[in-house]
């Protein structure tokens, strides 16, 4: 089955709007034409406002970076998805490991939110990955087997086949250090039996699953050559549009 290849931006807690404006400015050009894969911005919400109206007609599309899941409500700080549908984001980062780390983001949240995320037709990226320490105890496969059930808990097929996975190994995160294509691949596989054994070979089939943790431009295209690998989720190199591009490019 062929599976459109997805680059995104996860810009974090970088860029002001007149940045993300500029960045887009010099993006925009480096990859005119380029419709080998979908390609998505993810800047912080300050900054959508700016970067929704400087891609239109392009072949970029923009992401929330996290999002409640409650359509509205007292919840001070947080968007709701019906802004982000307002202001014309069409996907979102869903249980980023920092949301998880720094922001007590569980399991059940990232299940409730994604759930939200469908109901409102945003693409979800759902994120998921082992700690060093899980690796080094050799719990890998047990941890992802467990985030991404719970995530995907309630969710029908019907409903799945929007869904991306991002497999993100924390360790990987920020840090110069990227799984090897081979154990990146090996993990996608077994995140893909887990939809299967789920919600069906053909959905789990259809269903793009990325890799995220320090890409870059010199070893994306060992990365995005795996066949289980659908695309990336890049931070760091994302945040300048020439690295970004060539990683586009790959
Ligand atoms: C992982 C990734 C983007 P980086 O967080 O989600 O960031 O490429 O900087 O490791």
């Amino acid at each position: 089955m062929s599976r459109k290849p997805l680059i995104a931006a996860n810009w974090k807690m970088y860029k002001t709007p007149a940045q993300a404006q500029e960045f887009v400015s010099a993006f925009l050009p480096l990859v005119a034409g380029h419709d080998r894969d979908e390609i998505v911005l993810c800047p912080s919400d300050t900054s959508l406002a700016a970067v929704i109206p400087a891609v239109a007609g392009s072949n970029i599309a923009v992401g929330g970076q996290n999002m409640h899941f409650a359509d509205e409500g007292a919840y001070t700080g947080e968007t709701s998805p019906l802004m982000l549908n307002a202001i014309g984001a069409t996907h979102i980062l869903i249980g980023h490991s920092e949301r998880r780390q720094y922001f007590n983001e569980t399991d059940e949240m990232v299940n409730k939110k994604l759930a939200t995320a469908l109901k409102h037709k945003l693409t979800p990226i759902v994120c998921i990955g082992e700690v060093l320490a899980e690796r080094e105890a050799g719990h890998t496969d047990e941890v992802l087997r467990k985030q991404i059930t719970l995530a995907l808990t309630g969710v029908t097929p019907e409903d799945a086949e929007a869904i991306v996975v991002a497999y993100e190994p924390v360790w990987a995160i920020g840090t110069g250090k990227t799984a090897t294509p081979e154990m990146a691949a090996e993990a996608h596989l077994l995140i893909r039996s887990e939809i299967a054994r789920r919600l069906g070979r053909n959905i789990a089939d259809s269903i793009r699953i990325l890799y995220g943790g320090s890409v870059k431009p010199d070893n994306a295209t060992a990365l995005l050559n795996q066949p289980e690998i659908d695309g990336a989720l890049v931070g760091g190199a994302s945040l300048d549009p020439n690295s970004f591009a060539k990683i586009v490019k790959y």
